[in-house]
């Protein structure tokens, strides 16, 4: 059966979907992804600003990278994977949303039951008392503080080397325990733990559909790889 088709029975069959996506699901949205060339930002790699030893050193060029990030995400939409999503949630009675993007476009396009695995880049934490606000100024103040105690803020993301919110990860993790299908969509599956849920989901009997633009290491062991762009791929694989 042609790959398309077979997308859209195991969509159809499914009764509880769980979706993993990554950067690739908003490429088609103008967001840059973090391994693909234009991941660099002044030479430096992703890996080396978002981490708490770069904000502890040099908080103001943290600040600055997502600064520019908030820029460049700001005007931009929801791409057609995005909604087609978002439509699928409202479909199926059994459907949860794992992204481990911090772009806020999958609530932008009306996904509702989202576990944002890795933070938002629109809201900001205290490093004092811990404080978590919405904060979506364009462009944020570059060393902002805390209305409450003045401590320093920082974006309320998850880093390298820290630990993902326990709460969100147990979810994910009941999540992917409890559906049948499990979809992964636009990541290299390279990040733990988010790239160990597909094999927590396969162990527990479902069935693992990827739809990505290259291979990735989840790829060899996936019931079913689709290769192209997400954007395409989704609209065209609805039930
Ligand atoms: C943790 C938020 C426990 C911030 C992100 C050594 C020391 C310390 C830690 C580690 C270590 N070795 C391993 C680790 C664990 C580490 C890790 O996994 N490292 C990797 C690099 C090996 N993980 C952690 O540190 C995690 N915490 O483990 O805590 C711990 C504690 C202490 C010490 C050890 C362990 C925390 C990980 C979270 C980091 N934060 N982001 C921010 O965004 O600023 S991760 C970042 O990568 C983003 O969240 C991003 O989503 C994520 C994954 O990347 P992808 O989404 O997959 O994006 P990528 O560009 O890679 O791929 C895009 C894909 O889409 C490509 O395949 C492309 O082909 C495809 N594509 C492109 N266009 C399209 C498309 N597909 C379809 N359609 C298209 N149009
Ligand atoms: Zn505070």
């Amino acid at each position: 059966m042609r790959p398309i088709a077979r997308t859209r029975q195991l969509l159809t069959e499914a009764k509880a979907i769980a979706v993993l996506t990554g950067a690739g699901v908003s490429a088609e949205s103008g967001v840059p992804t973090f391994r693909g060339k234009e991941g660099l930002w002044r030479n430096y790699r992703a890996e080396q600003l978002a981490n708490p030893l770069a904000f502890e050193y040099e908080p103001r060029i943290v600040w600055e990278w997502y600064n520019w990030r908030r820029e460049l995400i700001a005007p931009l939409t929801p791409n057609p994977a995005h909604k087609a999503l978002a439509t699928l949630e409202a479909e199926k009675e059994s459907f949860i949303l794992i992204t481990q993007n911090i772009d806020g476009l999958h609530a932008k396009a009306g996904s509702r039951n989202i576990l944002e695995l890795h933070g938002n880049i629109w809201k900001v934490r205290c490093t004092e008392c811990e404080t978590v606000s919405d904060n979506t100024e364009v462009p944020i103040g570059i060393l902002p503080h805390c209305g409450e105690c003045n401590g320093l803020l920082r974006p309320h993301v998850v880093w390298f080397g820290e630990n993902l919110e326990t709460d969100i990860l147990d979810a994910a993790l009941a999540a992917a325990e409890a559906c049948d299908l499990f979809v992964v969509i636009g990541t290299s599956s390279i990040v733990q733990p988010a790239a160990s849920l597909a094999q927590r989901a396969a162990g527990n009997g479902a069935k693992v559909l990827e739809i990505n633009l290259e291979a990735t290491p989840l790829s060899p062991s996936a019931d079913l790889s689709v290769f192209g762009k997400a954007g395409e791929i989704l609209p065209s694989a609805m039930p």
